[in-house]
């Protein structure tokens, strides 16, 4: 496993953003593990975590123009990307949206760079892949072309249908789906550790249920 995907396992675990028990995810699964990307929060943490995001993108080498981060977790994450990517010498327009209809003011629902050419679509864990299809119809709308999607996390885990949530997506709306960590890298990480084996085998369990190869 590479160096930054071992730090960043060590490092949401640090924070308690990546914890082992029982948990019902959004689609109604109950994992024996869940990362909450709301947990990096605070100046340090999101410094950090931008930088991870921005390794991975850049190892990723896409087609990119700019970044766009949905509401409301894309919008702090969006922003730390932005800026980590700038401090690696890349300095990429980014945007978000807002969920509510504004109609005085400056008008409209992006807020930042106006939506155009390559974007890349920021989000935190894809576990069953429901949330991707907005950010893709805001982008499409606004006749920019989707082209990819960075998540801190794949939980490597079936979508509707059986194929995984992230092979849906790259299906559906032809764009590559990149993350920082997958659940392989976290499975290799507590076989590395040795002393959380009961951890090891409810994620094996749950995956023999809804994950994929
Ligand atoms: P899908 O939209 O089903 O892919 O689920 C992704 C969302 O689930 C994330 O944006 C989170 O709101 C939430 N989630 C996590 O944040 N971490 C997890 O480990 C699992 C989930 C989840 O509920 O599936």
């Amino acid at each position: 496993m590479p160096d930054f995907k071992q730090a960043f396992i060590e490092f949401a675990i640090e924070r308690n953003v990546l914890r082992f028990g029982e948990f019902k995810t959004k689609s109604g699964r109950l994992s024996p593990y869940f990362f909450n990307a709301g947990l990096f929060n605070d100046g340090n943490s999101l410094h950090k975590l931008g930088q991870f995001y921005a390794q991975a993108i850049l190892a990723a080498q896409l087609p990119l123009d700019m970044l766009f981060g949905p509401a409301y977790k894309g919008i702090p994450l969006v922003s730390a990307i932005a800026i980590a990517l700038a401090e690696m010498g890349h300095n990429y327009a980014f945007c978000f949206n807002r969920k509510e209809i504004k109609d005085h003011g400056e008008g409209g629902n992006i807020i930042g760079a106006p939506l155009a050419g390559q974007v890349l679509i920021v989000d935190d864990v894809i576990t069953a892949g429901t949330s991707v299809q907005e950010s893709v119809d805001l982008i499409r709308t606004a006749s920019a072309t989707p082209c990819g999607v960075v998540v801190a996390l794949d939980r490597m885990e079936r979508g509707r249908h059986e194929k995984s949530a992230i092979q849906d997506v790259e299906q559906m709306h032809h764009i590559p789906v990149i993350s920082i960590i997958n659940l392989d890298n976290i499975m290799d990480y507590l076989v590395a550790r040795g002393d959380m084996a009961p951890d090891l085998l409810a994620i094996k369990r749950y995956r023999a249920q809804y994950g994929v190869a």
